[in-house]
């Protein structure tokens, strides 16, 4: 259990042989046709203890790069399509082999170059442990990043400690105690735009207890900050060029966008 990778026999046809839940009715990604969405309007998503420096720790999981809080005080979310406070636990990122693709969830059958996952799971149920167990257990927000020429000045610190967690399993503590708030809510003039629908972990195993957030407008990332992400190894000692799922049946799920 565990070894599932993005090509050949541990592919993601093939997930759903060890984990029979990626082969479930409510996976993720998905393509968003807006043309088919249903408009809501949603009470305010609202963001706490984002502001202010958060000690933050970056390791190679063999399948991203995933940074997580030392600190206790972390940030949490409440309001739009969720009913109670989720708190954060972790955020990580999906990219693929050239500029033309690493998006998970699809806007109009187009892909983006590089998708941020910001995971956070329902206080009531005490910890992340618990909540993973409950189909309401999970909120993820999807930020979409278009490459572009002009580096994304959020990344900087990161970018620069990416070559220092190459090897699976290497964790270091990042310089910028800023990284956080930089990344949990990186435009909070649009957080209220957003597509909402219920799906899966994009990954084994591809639990159904996930709230997904995705905001419409895009950000940006350059082409050499996104290369060093393509830079880690992966568990078989190769370079994790590219870690996304692809889009799954939407199955007659309703995928709602937020009218402000
Ligand atoms: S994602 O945001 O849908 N890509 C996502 C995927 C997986 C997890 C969180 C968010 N976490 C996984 C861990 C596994 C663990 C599982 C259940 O959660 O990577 O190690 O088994 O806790
Ligand atoms: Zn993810």
């Amino acid at each position: 259990a565990g070894n599932f990778s993005y090509d050949g026999t541990n592919g993601p046809s093939h997930w759903g042989k060890e984990y029979k839940t990626c082969l479930g009715k409510y996976q993720s990604p998905i393509d968003i046709e807006e043309k088919d969405v249903t408009t809501m309007t949603f009470p305010e998503l609202q963001f706490s203890g984002v502001e202010g420096s958060h000690k933050a720790y970056m390791t190679n999981n063999g399948h991203t790069v995933m940074i997580q809080s030392f600190d206790s005080n972390v940030p949490s979310i409440s309001g739009g399509p969720i009913n109670s406070t989720y708190v954060f636990q972790q955020l990580h990122f999906h990219w693929g082999q050239n500029d033309n693709q690493g998006s998970e969830d699809l806007i109009n059958n187009h892909s983006f170059s590089m998708e941020l996952h910001v995971v956070f799971w329902k206080k009531e149920y005490g910890s992340y442990d618990e909540a993973v167990k409950r189909d309401d257990g999970l909120t993820v927000l999807g930020y979409l990043y278009q490459a572009t020429d002009e580096p994304n000045p959020m990344f900087e610190s990161i970018v620069q400690q990416i070559s220092d967690i190459i090897g699976v399993g290497s964790n270091i503590t990042i310089s910028d105690n800023n990284v956080l708030k930089k990344l949990v809510a990186p435009d909070i003039a649009s957080a209220q735009n957003y597509f909402t629908y219920r799906g899966s972990l994009t990954t084994p195993p591809c639990l159904e207890i996930v709230q997904w957030i995705d905001f419409v407008k895009p950000q940006h990332i350059s082409h050499e900050q996104l290369a060093a992400f393509r830079s880690i190894q992966s568990a078989d000692g190769t370079n994790l060029t590219h870690n996304f799922r692809p889009v799954q049946p939407l199955d007659g799920r309703t995928v709602y966008r937020n009218i402000a």
